[in-house]
Order: structure tokens, then C-alpha cells, then sequence
């Protein structure tokens, strides 16, 4: 049975690429030094793949920055305000992070996962002028090292480019149509080069739900070379729905399909249609967006289904393995750990494909020890922690009073338009050095501590000055918003290499779900104290929400994500509990990341929100009427779960708002939307300091759409990531703003 690969780690081992790509934006490396850097982690990563003969290995996709962002800027679809710079390195990761005065490209989460990825952008300026030297010479390099036969070029393909695309000239076809013959020329020089087979991606496939069978029609086979290598379309992270799936298996220029087995219902697909014995089926059912090894009754499953319903088949990752750390064995603080025999890292997952492979083609005897692996978990691990199944009742979902009586006690004193800020300031050296000092062992925790209390000192005293009315204490003892609370829950596994690619150069270090999850003790009631015992103004008590913190973990596979989403949950719930008996009146639980984790297909949303919600009314529940209970999300667009959030029940939401002029505003009016809500004022996210008419009129703005008394003030989220001087400015500036509206509607009543 051959075996394939759709794509490896970028960063490499020790986030090598993620160090060379700073040092070539501050201009202390050249272009050549960091393409070497990154060739070099290429090779590494091809060389493990060969050596775990694996039969297909992807080259000409270790995008520097991000895979849409390569492919636009290759085919030369450039933006005007990036069109007076040559075509190169420089232009490309400008458009990724913006230069003097032309604003950076979007950013978006790529579907459903916490990757992100740049939009881009088609105008009425755009010349398409491709240039595939360096893609081309990526796959030469390929060539040369794996050989013709292994070497599997990827294309992303034409209908996802086009369908991830912001067009604002022309139509989706009209930039598809121009985009076709680059494209068909590109795969015939491809062809030129004897590869045995090449990759399409067609990451738009997943979405099903959104017409694009148009496209697929224009643009497939228009671009396919008669002969040549063998096309593999691919898709990942879901299913690819009815229609797209009939059409695709109809291609006859399509040799192979790959499919996403771990999400979705692709089996039900094979069912339904079949799977034509003159095509080979790319078997995704290696999970590539967890570290988990698959589970035993899995592969005996798919081994069945695939005898009785496909000739010819690969074995291979659902997608590419760039959502995993490199390797497991560099992290030696888990060496002889019960885990290490469960999880893969990148490295790992390959042998999951040898040995998933040779079981499928009869091999029970390495089927049995896998088996026997999962068994000892269960036996031995998984069954000594306390199941805290049966630990809730109806009653915990849901607040003691409704939100009108609880807004009746929650009067905190404070005038109309409370000001605040969502929770983080500026992380500077200082804070950066403290904490890395205390965690390698130089500095004693009572050193550490009294530096923290001096960090939370500063920043209630210049809240205080700024005239905020409901502060924060500024979160100076955090790493990341899920780290932080993962590393005092019990269940819990950390990595210290860990990373995975999050945008850019910018990684995260996702906790791994290994048993049943507690909370010991309290983890933010300490610095609470420290802020609130130095000023008479509510200092909000700052948690992270069971559902982020599960999106952004590795979870479990044999128990469900809505069993981990409750036991997160009851942990949130003590630490409100412990607030609260701190004194805290103002409780955010932030979930940025609960629109992130809502299924693609329609089919699954539903359950998913209703269990997700559950789980936020699981940890706030419990607050008294007393407490005001805020949230805030972000990232995302919330018009396809406005209801859900209304059934959050909290008192207070604030939301990311300031790039989207008033129409996630208005999304919450249009659904009656009745308690507390701060939409962001300003973008945290640019350099430049908000005037107070801009933001006195964005405050206005919001009258026309909800009451004064039901709104808050605050910008973005994301002070952490600015320096003190421009925080305090912009921050002067909206206090002030909003003195002013204050004034104008005292005046008016
Ligand atoms: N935490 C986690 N996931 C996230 C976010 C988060 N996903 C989405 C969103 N926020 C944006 N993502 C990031 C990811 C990483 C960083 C910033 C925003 C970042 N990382 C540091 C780096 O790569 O240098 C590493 C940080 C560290 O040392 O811990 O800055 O907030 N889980
Ligand atoms: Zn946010």
C-alpha cells in the first residue's frame, strides 16, 4: 500500500525559520541567508520523509510566510498600493505586514483551524504577472533530492485562489478566466520537468455550502496538461459535500482524490456515490491537526470500508502537517512518559502512516500492539483519574436571576459609558525578563512576585490617571491567554518545543488534553487581589473560556469534545467562585476562539453550538446576580451564530469591531439583543493614535443602532502587543471621547 504526504512543518525543529525571517525584517540577514536557512529546514524535513519511505513527498510548498500569500504574489496579483515595488522577496512580506503607510494585506483564520492566513486582494490596478522562478527552482531543488518519482509538486489551485481572493473589480469568473492560462501554462512546464505527480490543492472544495461548482467547471480541465504527471486533487479539514464530491470523481483528468477522513463525512460520501475503481483514493486518515495516534477501532474500520468500496487507495495525513510540532522526541521533560508511546509529533506521524498502511494491508500482529498501547492508556491512565461525569446539574447552566434583575444589583456606581479595556497592556522587556528568570530558576518566586504586584501597581496607577472606570490589572504573568490557565489545570500535557505555526513568524505552543482535567487551586485570585486592593474602581477578574481553551489545545480522541469542553468548564466555574469570595464584581471569561471551532457544515453547527454554549454557561452559571459576567470574542465573523451568543447569557460583550464599520453592531440589534455590549473604538492593531473626534464620532455611531445605557467603551483587544506611550495616548484620547459624548448627552436630556 503506498503512502503520501500533503505537506510537513515550515518553522523547523527549533522555529528556525520563525528566528531567520526577524533577523531579515530588521535587515540583519540577506534574502540569500534566510532562503538558505529555509531550504536547509526543507531538506530536513524531505529527509525524514524519505527515510520513513514515504512514497509521495510535496515540494515547492515551504512558503515562507503563508501558502495563499506565496501563490498570489507568485502569479503577481498585487494589490495597487504595493504596485511601485519590484516583484520580490521585499514586496511579498510587504504585503504581508504592511510598509510606510500601505497597510498590510487581511489576515484571516483558515478554515476552522487556528492558522492564519492573508487575503488577497484583486483591484482595478491588477495586472497579472507571474513569475515562478523561485517556485520552480524550490522544485528542481525537489528533484535533485527525492527523485522525479517521489517529488510532488503542490499547486494551490485556481478556484481557491480566486475564492479566497477580496475582489473589488470584475467578478469571481472574470479574475478566474485571466488567472487560467498562467495557470495552464505553469502545470505544462511542470509537466516538462518528468514529475510522476502533481498536487492541486483545492482547500475551497470544503466549503460546500458555498456555491462553487461555477468555477470548477470553468476552470478544470481547461488547465490540465493531456499528458503528463498525475493529477491528485486535494482537499482537506472537512468533507467536500455532494456536489463537489460527484464533480470531482466525474474529472477524468483527475487521477487521484484526497480526502479528509478525521472530519466531515466523507465515508458517507463513498457511500452514497461510490468511488470509481480507475481513480486512486487519497485515504487522509492520519490526523494531521492532532498529536494524538489514531485509535485501533479506527483503523479496523477504515480497513473494512476500504475493502468493500475502493480498488485503489494511498494512505496518508488528512492535510498537511504543518498544524503539528516538528518531533516528539525532542521533548525530554516527557521522555519514558505513558504519552510517548500515544502522541506524534510531525516526525512520528510518519511511521503512523507505515503502520497504519501495513495493517491495512494485513499486518495484525502490529495492529495488536497498537492496540495493546491504547489499552494500557485506558487501564492504567485514563481510569485512575476521577471521572467527574454526574458533577453538574441543569441548575448550573443557568444564572440565578434573569438579566434584568441581575442588572437592577449590578449598578457599580460608575457613570454612563463605563470605560474599559479588554484585559492585556503592553508586555515589555522588563515583564519578558521576569518572567523567563523566574522560570529557569534565577529568581526566587517571592522576587518574581513582588516584581509582578510592581507591573500590576503601574497599571492601575495609570488606569487611575486615565480615568478608566472599570480597570484590569494587566496580565504582566502571562504567557499566552490558554497556556497560562493550561499550566495550573491537572490533566494537562506541556511541550517545550512544541510549536506550531500560527501566522507569519508567530507560533503557539498548544497544551495537549492527556487525562481528566481539575483545578487545584486558585490561578488568577492572587494578582486580582494585588489590583483591587489598590483602588476603590472594580478591577474585572480576567478568565479564559473553556471552549478557547480547548480549540487551542490538543484534545482528546477518545472521549468527545463536549465531555473536555465541561471539565474545563467546572474548573472556570471554581475559579468564579474564588473571584467572587476575593471580592471581584466584574468577571470577563473571554472565547475568542468559539467561532473558530464551529463545524463548516451546516449539519454539525448546530449540536456544536448547543454544547459550546453549555459549556460557558457551565463556568459562569454560578456567579451570583451581583457579579457582572462580560465576555469578549474576536477573530471572527458571528452573523451565523448571533443567537448562540445571545444565549451566552452574559451581561456585558465586547467584541473586536473596530475594522467593520457598524455591521456586526447591527448583526446584534437585528437579533433583539438586549444586555450589556462594547464594541470596540479603535484598532489596537495600527500604529497610529485615534483622535478623540474620530472616536467621539464612533461612539456616536453606535447610538444609532443601541441605547446609551447599554453600551460600553473599549478598544480592540491586543494592548499587549503596543508599547506604554502609544497605549496611553490612544487611551487619553478615548476617556476624553467619551467625556465628551457623556457631557453632550447630559446636556441633551
Ligand atoms: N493564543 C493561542 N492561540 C491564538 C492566540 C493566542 N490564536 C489566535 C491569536 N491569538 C493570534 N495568534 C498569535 C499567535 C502567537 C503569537 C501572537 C498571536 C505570538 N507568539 C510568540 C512568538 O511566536 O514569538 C510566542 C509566544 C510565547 O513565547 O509564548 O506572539 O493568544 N493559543
Ligand atoms: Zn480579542
Amino acid at each position: 500500500i503506498s503512502t503520501s504526504t500533503l505537506g510537513f512543518p515550515r518553522m523547523g525543529p527549533n522555529r528556525e525559520l520563525k528566528f531567520s525571517l526577524e533577523k531579515y525584517w530588521k535587515g540583519e540577514i540577506s534574502d540569500i541567508e534566510l532562503l538558505n536557512t529555509a531550504n536547509e529546514i526543507e531538506k530536513n524535513g524531505w529527509k525524514l520523509q524519505m527515510e520513513a519511505s514515504i512514497d509521495r513527498i510535496t515540494v515547492g510548498d515551504h512558503y515562507l510566510y503563508d501558502m495563499v500569500l506565496t501563490w498570489s504574489d507568485n502569479l503577481g496579483l498585487c494589490p495597487s498600493r504595493f504596485q511601485h515595488m519590484d516583484a520580490g522577496l521585499k514586496r511579498m512580506f510587504a504585503m504581508a505586514r504592511g510598509v510606510d503607510g500601505s497597510e498590510a494585506l487581511s489576515m484571516k483564520k483558515w478554515i476552522t483551524s487556528n492558522y492564519h492566513y492573508m487575503v488577497p486582494e484583486y483591484d482595478e490596478s491588477t495586472v497579472i504577472k507571474p513569475n515562478f522562478e523561485l517556485y520552480l527552482n524550490d522544485i528542481k531543488r525537489g528533484i535533485d533530492y527525492l527523485g522525479a518519482q517521489t517529488a510532488t509538486p503542490v499547486v494551490l489551485g485556481p478556484v481557491s485562489l480566486v475564492f479566497f481572493t477580496k475582489i473589488s473589480h470584475g467578478t469571481d469568473e472574470s479574475v478566474l478566466t485571466t488567472l487560467l492560462p498562467h495557470y495552464k501554462n505553469l502545470l505544462a512546464t511542470i509537466a516538462e520537468l518528468g514529475v510522476a505527480e502533481v498536487q492541486i490543492h483545492e482547500p475551497a472544495l470544503v466549503f460546500a455550502e458555498q456555491n462553487i461548482s461555477h468555477l470548477l467547471f470553468i476552470a478544470y480541465p481547461a488547465i490540465l496538461p493531456k499528458k503528463g504527471p498525475v493529477i491528485n486533487l486535494v482537499s482537506f479539514m472537512e468533507d467536500i459535500g455532494d456536489d463537489n464530491y460527484q464533480w470531482a470523481i466525474s474529472q477524468a483528468e483527475i487521477g487521484i482524490i484526497s480526502l479528509d477522513f478525521t472530519r466531515g463525512y466523507t465515508m458517507d460520501l463513498i457511500h452514497k456515490f461510490g468511488f470509481p475503481q480507475d481513480k486512486t483514493l487519497g485515504v487522509g486518515m492520519i490526523d494531521s491537526r492532532n498529536v494524538w495516534k489514531i485509535q485501533p477501532e479506527k483503523v479496523i474500520e477504515m480497513s473494512d470500508f476500504l475493502k468493500a468500496h475502493v480498488v485503489k487507495f494511498r494512505i496518508q495525513p488528512s492535510g498537511s502537517l504543518q498544524y503539528l510540532p516538528w518531533d516528539f522526541s525532542c521533548e525530554k521533560e516527557l521522555e519514558g512518559h505513558p504519552a510517548s508511546s500515544l502522541l506524534s509529533f510531525a516526525k512520528q506521524k510518519l511511521s503512523e502512516i507505515q503502520m497504519v498502511a501495513q495493517v491495512i494491508a494485513g499486518d495484525m500482529l502490529l495492529m495488536k500492539r497498537h492496540a495493546d498501547t491504547w489499552d494500557v492508556f485506558h487501564k492504567s491512565v485514563a481510569s485512575s483519574t476521577n471521572q467527574p461525569n454526574k458533577l453538574w446539574t441543569e441548575q448550573d447552566f443557568v444564572r440565578s436571576e434573569p438579566f434584568e434583575k441581575r442588572h437592577e444589583k449590578q449598578g457599580l456606581g460608575g457613570p454612563v459609558l463605563p470605560t474599559t479595556t479588554i484585559g492585556s497592556f503592553p508586555q515589555t522587556k522588563e515583564i519578558r525578563r521576569l518572567r523567563s528568570q523566574y522560570r529557569s530558576g534565577k529568581i526566587t518566586k517571592a522576587v518574581y512576585e513582588a516584581g509582578i504586584d510592581k507591573q500590576i501597581a503601574y497599571a492601575i496607577g495609570i488606569q487611575e490617571a486615565l480615568g478608566l472606570d472599570i480597570l484590569v490589572h494587566g496580565e504582566a504573568e502571562r504567557t499566552d491567554m490558554v497556556e497560562f490557565f493550561a499550566h495550573q489545570m491537572t490533566g494537562l500535557l506541556f511541550t517545550s518545543n512544541g510549536w506550531v505555526q500560527s501566522f507569519g513568524s508567530r507560533c503557539v505552543r498548544p497544551p495537549i488534553i492527556w487525562t481528566d482535567i481539575q483545578r487545584p487551586y486558585p490561578m488568577t485570585v492572587r494578582e486580582f487581589t494585588v489590583a483591587q486592593e489598590l483602588t476603590e474602581k472594580p478591577v474585572k477578574g480576567m478568565l479564559t473560556g473553556s471552549i478557547t481553551i480547548l480549540n487551542w489545545s490538543f484534545p482528546r480522541i477518545d472521549i468527545s469534545r463536549e465531555e473536555q469542553a465541561f471539565q474545563l468548564a467546572l474548573a472556570i466555574r471554581q475559579e468564579v467562585k474564588d473571584l467572587e469570595k476575593a471580592g471581584c464584581r466584574v468577571i470577563q471569561v473571554d472565547e475568542p476562539a468559539l467561532r473558530e471551532g464551529m463545524p463548516l457544515r451546516q449539519q454539525g453547527r448546530e449540536s456544536y453550538l448547543r454544547w459550546a454554549v453549555d459549556a460557558f454557561r457551565l463556568a459562569t452559571g454560578g456567579a451570583k446576580s451581583e457579579t457582572q459576567i462580560h465576555t469578549h470574542m474576536c477573530y471572527c465573523e458571528f452573523k451565523d451564530c448571533m443567537g448562540a451568543i445571545d444565549r451566552m447569557d452574559t451581561d456585558f460583550n465586547s467584541i473586536e469591531n473596530s475594522r467593520s464599520d457598524n455591521a456586526t453592531l447591527e448583526a446584534f440589534v437585528d437579533i433583539g439583543y438586549n444586555k450589556g455590549f462594547g464594541p470596540g473604538v479603535y484598532d489596537i492593531h495600527s500604529p497610529v493614535i485615534p483622535t478623540v473626534d474620530f472616536m467621539e464620532s464612533k461612539i456616536k455611531g453606535f447610538f444609532t443602532c443601541l441605547p446609551v445605557n447599554q453600551l460600553i467603551v473599549n478598544p480592540d483587544c491586543g494592548l499587549k502587543t503596543r508599547t506604554w506611550p502609544e497605549t496611553i495616548d490612544s487611551l487619553k484620547n478615548m476617556v476624553e471621547a467619551t467625556a465628551k459624548v457623556r457631557a453632550q448627552i447630559l446636556a441633551s436630556s
